[in-house]
């Protein structure tokens, strides 16, 4: 059986502290939105299935969560070692969190090399209430080449919004490059 065929596949997600990553998880895995995100620090890691839809294949990811290990960068490559995916989540209304984004990349591709990813902006439920944008969409599109990230998405951990979309194009794009490495 090729390797492939395990079809378990580690994933991190990462960003700057406060983007909103363990609520998209909470989002993705439990269908909920946690109001205190603060309260799950001590978890590291979420598993979920996902059927890649007309593969009629099933995959399990198993999506690695920073936690408050943000400040720590001595720590994160332990974390990044055996990814075979990268969910890379800024802030739509804070745009440090996007520039941001590539010294994530870079500290990733030390350890991991090129992998596929996405790029999430998260809270774009704020920016519907407030009518407009804080960064621009080409601003979105130049970020997401430069970390060299597949697609992007606009996401709401809070209204549920492109979330198990953005989680079925990583498993998918995962599911291609191993099938292609074990051609
Ligand atoms: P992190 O894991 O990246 O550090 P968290 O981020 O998941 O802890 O989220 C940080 C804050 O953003 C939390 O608010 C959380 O509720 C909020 N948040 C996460 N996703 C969304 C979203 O899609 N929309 C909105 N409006 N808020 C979101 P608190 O108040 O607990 O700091
Ligand atoms: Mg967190």
């Amino acid at each position: 059986m090729p390797p492939y065929s395990n079809r378990l596949y580690k994933i991190c997600i990462v960003g700057d502290g406060g983007v909103g990553k363990t609520t998209i998880l909470h989002r993705f895995v439990d269908g909920v939105f946690l109001e205190n995100a603060k309260l799950t620090i001590g978890t590291n890691f979420f598993l979920k299935s996902v059927k890649l839809e007309d593969e009629n294949i099933k995959v399990i990811l198993q999506i690695w969560d920073l936690s408050g290990q943000e400040r720590f960068s001595i720590i994160r490559p332990n974390f990044y070692s055996g990814a075979k995916g990268i969910i890379y989540t800024f802030d739509l209304t804070r745009k440090l969190s996007l520039i941001n984004l590539l010294k994530w990349k870079n500290e990733i591709e030390h350890v991991i090399g090129e992998t596929p990813s996405i790029l999430l902006g998260n809270k774009i439920d704020l920016i519907l209430d407030i009518g407009e944008q804080i960064i621009l969409k080409e601003e979105c599109e130049l970020k997401r080449k430069q970390i060299n990230a597949q697609f992007f998405f606009e996401t709401s951990a809070k209204n549920n919004i492109g979330i198990s979309k953005a989680f079925n194009i990583i498993s998918r794009r995962i599911y291609e490059s191993l099938k292609i490495e074990h051609l």
